[in-house]
């Protein structure tokens, strides 16, 4: 975890049950070398700490936050309530509707207040930590370039994967 530097990114969840499903955040965050901080907090559980948390952030040097809660997930709406920084939510699946739940309470959020919400389980977590990284790149040269060449990486990997599709295909045929 990069939890030495001041961290640029916080990251919250709603439950330490959500971490095994989100932990995918800060593993981006780790790859291009962005410091942040994770925490649990709830907006229902603790509503006066998310309030502090994210009344504080940017004053303590945080540019986004990534906010994860499932059911009833109105942590990233609240948390963004609160702070002008730019907010991420990820959805977290639960059992009830596969995270339709907590997908739409995340999303839904009325006009003037935005979140930005990723997937809901799959690539959602990941995206969140790679979206962070894009807003931070904005102002920053060299995470700009690091995702130049992570965007090349990820175009060559494709090109060998429909590379062995053909191949394949091919040995097939005869
Ligand atoms: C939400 O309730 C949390 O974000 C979590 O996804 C869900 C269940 O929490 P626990 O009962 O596992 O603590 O607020």
């Amino acid at each position: 975890m990069s939890e030495t530097a001041s961290p640029l990114v916080g990251i919250v969840m709603g439950s330490d049950s959500d971490w095994p499903k989100i932990k995918a955040a800060a593993a981006a965050l780790d790859e291009f070398g962005v410091p942040y901080e994770a925490h649990v907090m709830s907006a229902h559980r603790t509503p006066e700490q998310v309030r502090q948390y994210a009344t504080m952030a940017a004053a303590r040097g945080l540019k986004v936050l990534v906010a994860a809660a499932g059911g009833a997930a109105h942590l990233a709406g609240v948390i963004a309530s609160h702070t002008t920084l730019p907010v991420i939510g990820i959805p977290v699946p639960t059992e009830i509707m596969g995270g339709l739940d907590s997908l739409l309470s995340t999303v839904q959020m009325p006009g003037d207040v935005p979140v930005a919400t990723v997937g809901v389980g799959g690539g959602g977590p990941r995206n969140a930590g790679l979206l962070a990284v894009q807003i931070l790149a904005l102002g920053n040269a060299g995470l700009q370039e690091k995702l130049t060449t992570y965007r090349h990486r990820l175009a060559e990997k494709v090109s060998t994967k429909d590379a062995a599709l053909q191949a394949a295909l091919r040995g097939e045929k005869k």
